[in-house]
């Protein structure tokens, strides 16, 4: 069967939250693509709004997601892309089962996740290697089937990574000591999945300021919010 055929009919499967005024949001990127930064711009400008906002991470976000995450990016030896595909979706299973889910339940509140599903279908789809239907395959069960929102997907170069990770001047984790080559496959993965889920995600050039990228985003959330 035709890959993007085979894509389709998964697709199908996913669902998004139904709880009057809740929203799930998500953002995506490479390292350094400023995903933490513009989440503390999004939350400010929601809780002004008289929206509850519960802002987390992946990997982690729940005592064991935390452990999980201690044990994924300080791997010291390389793991077998199924297993690591395996321990982000253990993560995430746990944490829409502790948090996402319950605070959606409850009216005028918004979830605000560092990475989610496309992620893995960029980095452990793509980038390792395991494709994107496989990735896909293992979201089709509950509760790995809820789809956000809104992603907003903040696109930088490898360069600018490169660039903001050196001024930042932090160690290396797992994946941050992978080679061009790896990221360069990373960075198409990012851009197929955005075109696979045109509805949901918005591609946003991060690579210019810090308040430009927060204006695209929040003249955007003003859309989903209406
Ligand atoms: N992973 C995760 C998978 O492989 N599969 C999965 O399914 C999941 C869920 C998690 C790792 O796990 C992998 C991907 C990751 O490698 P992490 O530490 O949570 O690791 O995520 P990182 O993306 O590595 O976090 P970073 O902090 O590096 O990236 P951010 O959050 O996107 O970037 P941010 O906001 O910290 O900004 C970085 C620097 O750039 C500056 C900031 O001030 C900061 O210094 N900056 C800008 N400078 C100029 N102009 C702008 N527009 C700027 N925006 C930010």
């Amino acid at each position: 069967m035709h890959v993007k055929t085979k894509l389709n009919q998964l697709i199908s499967f996913y669902r998004t939250p139904v709880t009057p005024e809740s929203y799930f949001l998500s953002l995506e990127g490479i390292e350094g693509s400023g995903k933490s930064t513009q989440i503390k711009n999004l939350e400010r400008s929601l809780i002004d709004k008289g929206y509850r906002v519960l802002n987390l991470r992946e990997p982690g976000g729940t005592e064991f997601g935390e452990k999980l995450r201690e044990a994924i990016l300080k791997s010291s030896t390389p793991l077998h892309p199924l297993a690591e595909c395996h321990l982000f979706l253990a993560s995430r299973a746990q944490l829409l089962k502790e948090k996402i889910l319950p605070f959606l339940l409850q009216p005028k509140s918004v979830v605000v996740l560092d990475r989610y599903i496309d992620s893995t279908l960029a980095y452990q789809g793509k980038a390792r290697g395991l494709g994107m239907e496989t990735v896909l395959e293992l979201h089709q069960h509950d509760p790995l089937n809820l789809l956000p929102h809104r992603t907003y997907f903040l696109d930088i170069s490898l360069e600018t990574s490169h660039e903001r990770q050196k001024i930042r001047g932090q160690d290396k984790d797992y994946f941050e000591s992978e080679k061009n080559e790896f990221y360069n496959k990373l960075i198409d993965g990012y851009r197929e999945v955005a075109q696979l889920f045109p509805q949901r995600i918005l591609k946003i050039d991060a690579s210019v300021s810090m308040e430009k990228v927060s204006q695209m985003m929040l003249q955007d959330l003003e859309k989903i919010l209406s």
